[in-house]
């Protein structure tokens, strides 16, 4: 074997080696398209848990800012965190509601392995929406949302995904971002701005403001609303826009991790959610998984901005889609 073969046999491997890593479709001897997936993970999420801390989240009420439920439960995600081994930073601000309120705002931050500069973030709102304002009941509209779908949900699957990190050993560092202010957006008896600034507040202070200087990523996964019993999720327009990259690497996730009944391959509406500050702010490539159920009386859902976003409604089987589809994620990404 001269030289040159053995340069032209290790290029061959390396091609076949990259072929192999790579995920998504490739062509095979024959010249035909093949779907390839990477392997699915041993490592397995756990509904059960994930549902115990949407309860834990609602056994405080609505998580509503400038409320003790809202300082109790931002002190449990932390502790929660913390407990898990990871590193947790909190950014506290003052933000401005449409309605002029001042809020105690709170973003909580919990980072495996801090040290590693290669790093993915999945992210999801806290807080509850102080307005149940599309409840079919009009004289519940000013009652607060207990929102476990609508916040607790996201955080459940962030929560049970950390627990599952020391089995899971990815070659990336995690940051785990819990935004507050999401939903403090104006009910229809407000006057809203036309830009949509009165929602994402967390996150749009963070995107401005994030929590280390020169804080970058490789991309953002946000998780709005993983919980629900109507819950598919379709090709979300910002995610699109800003990461069709990420929305196939976690579509073709999700496949592996056995989630494709949840995972459709069909595009959504668009969401103003805490995902648009982070593309268009600070400039992170970042997708958000939501629901699309053009049946229901609002497309997030049956139980959107309504009395009845409780525990009960929670769906464990469309938690572990979810988890299990981030737990692959992360599994698959290579230093
Ligand atoms: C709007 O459609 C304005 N916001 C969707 C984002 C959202 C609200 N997520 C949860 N609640
Ligand atoms: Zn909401």
């Amino acid at each position: 074997m001269n030289i040159r073969t053995i340069l032209t046999a290790a290029a061959a491997l390396l091609l076949a080696g990259s072929l192999i890593a790579c995920n998504g479709q490739k062509d095979n001897a024959a010249g035909e398209t093949d779907i390839t997936t990477d392997t699915a993970t041993a490592v397995q999420f756990s509904a059960d848990s994930a549902m115990a801390y949407v309860r834990a989240q609602c056994a405080f009420g609505p998580r509503v800012p400038n409320t003790e439920a809202h300082r109790r439960c931002g002190d449990y995600i932390a502790a929660k965190f913390r407990s898990f081994g990871l590193d947790v930073t909190e950014q506290r601000a003052t933000f401005t509601g449409w309605d002029g309120k001042r809020l105690d705002g709170r973003n909580i931050i919990a980072a495996y392995r801090p040290e590693e500069k290669e790093r993915v973030i999945i992210c999801a709102h806290w807080d509850s929406r102080p307005w149940a304002d599309a409840d079919p009941d009009s004289a519940r509209h000013r009652e607060p949302v207990m929102a476990a779908n609508d916040g607790a949900s996201g955080v459940a699957v962030m929560l049970e995904t950390a627990r599952k990190l020391a089995e899971l050993k990815p070659a990336v560092g995690v940051d785990f971002i819990c935004f507050d202010a999401e939903d403090y957006g104006a009910p229809y008896w407000g006057t809203a701005p036309e830009d949509g600034s009165d929602w994402c507040l967390g996150s749009q202070y963070w995107s401005a403001h994030p929590h280390k200087a020169g804080y970058t990523a490789r991309y953002g996964i946000l998780l709005d609303m993983v919980g629900g019993r109507d819950a598919r999720f379709c090709h979300e327009g910002f995610s699109l826009q800003y990461a069709q990259d990420i929305v196939a690497k976690v579509w073709s996730a999700a496949e592996t991790a056995g989630a494709a009944d949840y995972f459709l391959n069909a595009s959504g509406g668009y969401a103003v959610d805490d995902h648009k500050p982070m593309n268009e702010v600070a400039g992170i490539p970042t997708i958000d998984i939501i629901p699309y159920v053009p049946s229901a009386p609002s497309s997030f859902g049956a139980t959107w901005h309504t009395t009845a976003d409780t525990p009960d409604n929670i769906e464990p089987a469309t938690l572990r889609a979810v988890g299990q589809t981030i737990l692959q994620v992360l599994a698959d990404e290579t230093k």
